[in-house]
């Protein structure tokens, strides 16, 4: 099933409304071992122990698998453990939580152990007495445990269990996985491009919907709305819909504001679909069209993104999408007046705020390492120095370059700049600045798409949440 956005142009976004890609085949099971396997093979001594349950790192509302769980098993119920160990006879453990009648009169009835071995392959599969016996003696042995040491709840819990025994240590489970995370499977991605299409069809119901006198709030319910529609369990992370001075803001959560004629929205996104998340950003006008003045720094924002979307493939490096990026804006900053020197670091930072770049997958900001990328900024520093990673098949990473004009900004400088540049510098930058300035406050814009990097370039993943001027226009007409 393919959606029309109704009026405009045709937009098609390719998103079916079918749940059933969300159950694994068994041969993509295949894959979840095959992972456990590489962690054994990188697992000189000790054990993995993880916990399905996350509610205290990522401060959910609802029940959501952790991270590192998932990657490992597959196995999406709560309260269950997972073991990984170099025991030969039982590497992959599990165990569940006791079965109640009362846990099943409020939970319904669980899946039965020999469905979960069948489907999930652990070659044990204890209760928690044997478990807890079992970690007992683990702890006791003095290995080391690697776990999600981000599960605070989970960490003191054995601490408490050790107690004065001694011994063990706990270590980081990320030294283990997080470089498998960082290159996707195909099944990563089949999810992560679901993900991106239930966004940008969300994206683009808003687009048509959004106008003056509506609040930010009816926008995001009806972007989280179409989420769910399409059997995304909730959004990745909170939905920022910043209008007017808003959308300067960037972690701006409240949408809370009623937008006006003349102001921008600023929508930055994602439906997590199979515990895969989106991440999108789109700046639209509320009343449809965009003014001189908001054009302008859109198109210049969308010409630097599209730049650095073209540098991003493999044998390239992170940071040089971000380079291309922020030369390109700071070019387009000079020659609108809003930069007295291109040269000038400072006067670059002020503008750009933040590295465009982080990986994608089952966080927002997923794991892995970088590379030298976020070591080069600062706020004397626009950033993007030549050290970072370099750039690999299957790797995912955003690309959001912004612009954002606050009110204050100008009147900031000193602040942030006084040990950087002396006074008077900073005084006749303003002098000069202010007039060209003061006709882009409140506009804030950032365009952010999701890329997957193959061996022949590239594949934007959010490619269909629309983001030429004229495509906005029209779906907005
Ligand atoms: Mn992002």
């Amino acid at each position: 099933m393919c959606c029309n956005i109704p009026g405009g142009r045709s937009w098609i976004i390719p998103v079916t409304i079918d749940p059933s890609d969300l159950e694994y085949t068994p041969d993509q099971m295949e894959s979840f071992a095959e992972r456990r396997n590489q962690v054994l093979s990188r697992l000189e001594e000790g054990i993995v122990v993880l916990r399905s349950d996350d509610r205290e790192s990522y401060n959910r509302n609802e029940f959501r698998v952790n991270s590192y769980f998932f990657y490992l098993t597959g196995y999406d119920g709560p309260q269950t453990f997972a073991v990984i160990c170099k025991n030969e006879n039982a590497p992959f453990i599990l165990a569940t939580p006791p079965r109640s009648i009362r846990s099943m009169i409020y939970g319904g009835e669980p899946q039965k152990d020999e469905e979960v071995i069948a489907l999930y392959g652990p070659d044990r599969l204890l209760g928690y007495r044997e478990f807890r016996s079992f970690i007992d003696s683990i702890l006791g042995s003095g290995l080391p445990v690697y776990m999600d040491l981000s599960d605070r709840d989970l960490l003191q819990q054995l601490k408490d269990i050790k107690g004065e025994k001694g011994g063990s240590e706990f270590r980081n489970v990320s030294e283990l996985v997080d470089e498998l995370r960082v290159i996707k499977e195909p099944l990563e991605v089949e999810r992560l491009q679901k993900a991106c299409d239930i966004t940008a069809r969300a994206i683009a119901k808003v687009m048509k919907e959004c106008e003056p006198g509506r609040y930010e709030f009816e926008m995001e319910s009806l972007l989280e709305g179409t989420f769910r529609e399409y059997g995304a369990a909730m959004p990745g992370f909170p939905s920022i819909m910043g209008s007017g001075p808003n959308s300067t803001i960037l972690h701006y959560e409240p949408n809370m504001r009623l937008m006006e004629d003349g102001d921008l929205l600023l929508m930055d996104v994602g439906a997590e679909y199979g515990y895969y998340t989106a991440d999108i950003t789109r700046t639209i006008p509320v009343n449809g069209k965009f003014s001189e003045e908001q054009r302008t720094i859109y198109q210049l924002v969308l010409n630097a993104q599209l730049a650095a979307i073209d540098s991003m493939k493999p044998g390239n490096l992170i940071g040089d999408a971000h380079r291309v990026a922020t030369r390109i804006i700071i070019q387009g900053l000079f020659e609108l007046g809003l930069m007295t020197d291109s040269s000038s670091a400072w006067q670059a930072s002020f503008y750009v705020l933040y590295p465009s770049s982080h990986y994608l997958g089952l966080d927002v900001h997923d794991v892995g390492a970088y590379g030298g990328f976020f070591a080069g900024f600062g706020h004397d520093s626009p950033g993007g120095g030549p050290e970072s990673r370099v750039l690999e098949p299957g790797m995912v990473l955003t690309i959001e370059p912004g612009l954002y004009f606050r009110e204050n900004g100008l009147q900031q400088l000193h602040e942030i700049f006084g040990n950087d540049a002396d006074s008077t510098e900073i005084e006749a930058f303003i002098e000069q600045v202010a007039p060209v300035y003061e006709k882009y406050v409140h506009i804030g814009v950032r365009i952010e798409d999701d890329i997957l990097i193959t061996k022949e370039g590239r594949i934007n993943l959010s490619r269909y949440a629309p983001k030429e001027v004229l495509d906005i226009e029209q779906i907005m007409r």
